[in-house]
């Protein structure tokens, strides 16, 4: 009897980092532009706030959300929301660069068509990190995340299903898109710092997108 793999063979210019992990190096690039254009329109409407943690702290990444919910996190805990709190009002809708990108992502991952309610927009400064964690406030954790680096470079910390587990790096680059479902989707994970030169449109900054659904 012989084993069979569980990692299935991806199209393209996928590879299969981890069991539940694809990681598309640089398929944003040719997005760049019209990414940068997108994030600058949303954070007109639901500015950059460093929102707090349950235990008080301030987070030091900045975030904005777009699409039918939002990210929030303040002393009460942490949740969705279809109200921006900041304005009182919806959020900005996904913008069309956004749908297209994910059009492009289902096609290239060979994971079906992924149909997201939210992107949390992080953005990193020289000072910030994200310290380990798990993401499991969206209702379905069955769902997929896809995350979209733009930007510096970051040194990405990839951990296992629980804290103990050891942890890994992973350098994060402009335009890198990740795919993360099954096992990988709960692991710990979390960013050090900041890397390399400054980028010829987002400074010595760095965005992460991360779409989901949390509804
Ligand atoms: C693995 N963001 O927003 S992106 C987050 O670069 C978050 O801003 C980091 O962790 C960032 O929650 C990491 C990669 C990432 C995003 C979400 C994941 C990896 C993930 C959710 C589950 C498992
Ligand atoms: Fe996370």
């Amino acid at each position: 009897m012989s084993t069979l793999s569980l990692f299935a063979p991806a199209p393209g210019n996928a590879l299969t980092l981890d069991e539940g992990l694809i990681a598309l190096p640089g398929l944003a690039l040719p997005y760049a532009s019209a990414l940068a254009q997108a994030v600058q329109d949303i954070v007109q409407e639901a500015p950059w706030r460093h929102m707090q943690v349950p235990s008080g702290h301030r987070m030091s990444a900045a975030q904005s959300s777009c699409g039918q919910l939002g990210w929030i996190s303040d002393e009460q805990g942490y949740r969705y929301s279809p109200i921006d709190p900041q304005s009182g009002s919806a959020w900005p809708a996904l913008p069309l660069v956004f749908i297209d990108l994910l059009a492009q992502i289902a096609e290239e991952s060979g994971q079906g068509p992924f149909l997201p309610d939210t992107c949390l927009i992080n953005y990193y400064d020289e000072q910030a990190h994200m310290s380990l964690h798990q993401d499991r406030n969206e209702r379905d954790l069955q769902h997929p995340i896809v995350s979209v680096s733009l930007g510096r470079e970051a040194l990405f910390l990839w951990g296992g299903a629980t804290r103990k587990d050891s942890v890994r790096t992973l350098r994060l680059r402009d335009g890198d898109v990740l795919v993360w479902w099954g096992p990988s989707r709960m692991n710990f994970h979390g960013i050090r710092r900041l890397e390399g030169p400054a980028h010829p449109l987002w400074g010595s900054g760095r965005v992460n997108l991360t779409f989901r659904r949390a509804g």
